[in-house]
């Protein structure tokens, strides 16, 4: 994981005021957002001026599809202890492991991540990063090394809700947060992937559009391009 992130910094938590609506949370475990946006800015024109360098696409996993990806991960994360005493860590309370073959049902949903993340001949990374955060687990803000990870990043959300945070790297008080309802997609390309840190808040932290969202343990399941 140090090769692939690298913390630039700590952000403030910043005051909300532009929002978009991008679509609607139907499906996801979060009933009482329903029909809320999922990604609010800093100002509308940030929002609009990263367009689908930032999507997050609601309920793009079915339960039955979320639970096809846990029987696979469980056995081999449970096998390993969360990390939560590297001061100097991009990340808290976690653990991780990387897959390169599934099993047919889960290798069904990585084909559609991988139609609708990446471009027509994008070459990928070939292992799937998981990372099991713990409830009281957090990731810093930090951009993806450059010399491992190409433009884009999709990542899915098993188990729990969370917010992702995106801060512009050189002006603080251009932001985006974004709303990951369980089992949806997230995608960061280009400038979002370059040009802003991305954070995972911590559950005390975890307030969308001045609703709380509490954070239980998370699984992501991240696919990346290659340099190039
Ligand atoms: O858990 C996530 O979805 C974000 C992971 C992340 O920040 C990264 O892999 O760079």
């Amino acid at each position: 994981m140090k090769l692939l992130l690298s913390v630039l910094k700590q952000v403030n938590k910043p005051s909300a005021h532009g929002s978009l609506r991008l679509s609607s949370c139907a499906g996801s475990g979060l009933s009482p957002l329903r029909d809320e946006p999922l990604i609010l800015g800093s100002s509308p024109e940030l929002v609009g001026g990263l367009g689908s360098q930032v999507e997050v696409k609601p309920a793009f996993i079915t339960e039955e599809e979320e639970a096809a990806l846990l029987r696979e991960l469980e056995p081999g994360l449970r096998k390993k202890r969360y990390e939560f005493d590297h001061w100097d860590d991009a990340i808290h309370g976690y653990r991780e492991t990387e897959r390169l073959s599934w099993g047919e049902a889960c290798e069904e949903i990585f084909i559609r991540v991988r139609s609708v993340a990446f471009r027509e001949g994008s070459r990928l990374l070939g292992p799937v990063h998981v990372l099991d955060l713990d409830k009281r687990g957090y990731i810093k803000p930090h951009i993806d090394s450059v010399k491992f990870c190409g433009s884009t990043i999709a990542g899915l959300s098993l188990l729990s809700d969370s917010i992702m945070r995106l801060v512009k790297e050189d002006a603080a008080n251009e932001w985006l947060d974004l709303l990951l309802p369980r089992r949806s997609l997230y995608i960061l390309r280009d400038q979002a992937r370059y040009n802003f840190t991305h954070e995972i808040l911590k559950d005390e932290d975890s307030v969308f559009n001045g609703q709380r969202v509490p954070r239980q343990r998370r699984i992501s399941v991240i696919c990346r391009n290659l340099p190039g």
